[in-house]
């Protein structure tokens, strides 16, 4: 297999196409009446899928950070990149917004931050302002998933209220604080093939039929290097077998697709002639990646390393 590495990073041009700059204007309309930033980051990544432009567009606002996806992310890591955030002074909270575990820790959360919003707007001689909070986040990280868990676990209130150009639907998530029901949709950065590759195997950008061998060959090789016993477990594998592959006097790639196409066989991803389908054996590797079916992985570890340390 042909490592086209360079395509990775380079057609990240075409996944978001055109609207960034209109969101990019609604959000900061929105942001107007907004005293409380909920970010979402998908907790097994939670660099690569932070928006680059997010600290300056909530510039004065108080934020809180939530670990969404947590069920997936591995539970040390998780508590590590709460710590993270919270030594930045950033309140943290890690949600599954799939089942719901999480939302009333987040909650409170929201509320301790409320509090001191409250007590400095007492000091100017405002009381009893409800709080209105919004969420950002880049694509598919949860943010619908989330609103509906917090406005299932509340009130499901929904009421109209005069926004600054338009109805705005509120959500009432307690007598206190109110959420915007649509959400702030934001691009997540593509500095790096890294970033890039990341967000394809959480399933935040969609492979292209091209690049998907090449996405998983690049998982494959990330799991070998930092998860190799779930994904021996995953697909019966045995650390002999990859440590005699990987040892094979061939270029890395060549072992490691090897590898790849093994876990295709296993599969029953044949074709005629007794091949391997690649793009099918890539589709199952992805989707077991992305339904954690691998396991919960994290794929970023606070201390900035590319993985983290097994
Ligand atoms: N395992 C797991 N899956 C989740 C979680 N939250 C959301 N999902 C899944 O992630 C996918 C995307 O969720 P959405 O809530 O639609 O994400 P979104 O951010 O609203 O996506 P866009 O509207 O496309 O920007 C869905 O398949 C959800 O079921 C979670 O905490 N854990
Ligand atoms: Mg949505």
């Amino acid at each position: 297999m042909t490592s086209n590495k360079e395509n990775v990073g380079k057609t990240n041009i075409n996944w978001y196409p055109g609207h960034m700059a209109k969101t990019r204007r609604e959000i900061i309309q929105d942001l107007r009446i907004i005293d409380i930033v909920i970010e979402l980051l998908d907790a097994r990544i939670p660099i690569a899928s932070q928006n680059p432009d997010i600290a300056k567009l909530i510039k004065g606002k108080k934020k809180i950070v939530v670990l969404n996806k947590c069920d997936l992310a591995d539970e040390k890591e998780n508590q590590r990149w709460v710590s993270y955030f919270e030594n930045k002074n950033i309140p943290a909270a890690l949600v599954d917004a799939n089942s719901g575990k999480g939302i009333d820790n987040c909650i409170k959360k929201i509320e301790k931050l409320m509090e001191e919003i409250q007590t400095k707007q007492a000091e100017k001689g405002r009381v009893g302002r409800k709080i209105k909070a919004m969420i950002l986040g880049i694509p598919n990280v949860g943010k619908s998933s989330f609103i509906n868990r917090i406005a299932k676990r509340t009130t499901a209130e929904v009421g109209n209220k005069p926004g600054v150009t338009k109805q705005k639907q509120w959500i009432r998530i307690n007598e206190k604080i109110e959420l915007l029901d649509t959400p702030g949709v934001l691009w997540p950065k593509f500095e790096s093939e890294d970033v890039a590759l990341k967000l394809a195997f959480t399933g935040t950008i969609k492979e292209t039929v091209l690049e998907k061998t090449e996405v998983a060959y690049e998982l494959v090789k990330f799991l070998l290097n930092n998860e190799r016993e779930k994904l021996c477990n995953r697909y019966g594998l045995s650390n002999e077998y990859i440590e005699e592959v990987l040892n094979r006097d061939n270029p890395e790639n060549f072992n490691i697709y090897e590898i790849m196409l093994e876990i295709g066989r296993k599969r029953g991803c044949i074709v005629s002639g007794g091949n391997i389908d690649d793009e099918k054996t890539a589709k199952i590797i992805l989707d077991d990646f992305k339904n954690g079916k691998i396991g919960k992985i994290t794929l970023e570890c606070p201390n900035g390393d590319v993985s983290h340390a097994t």
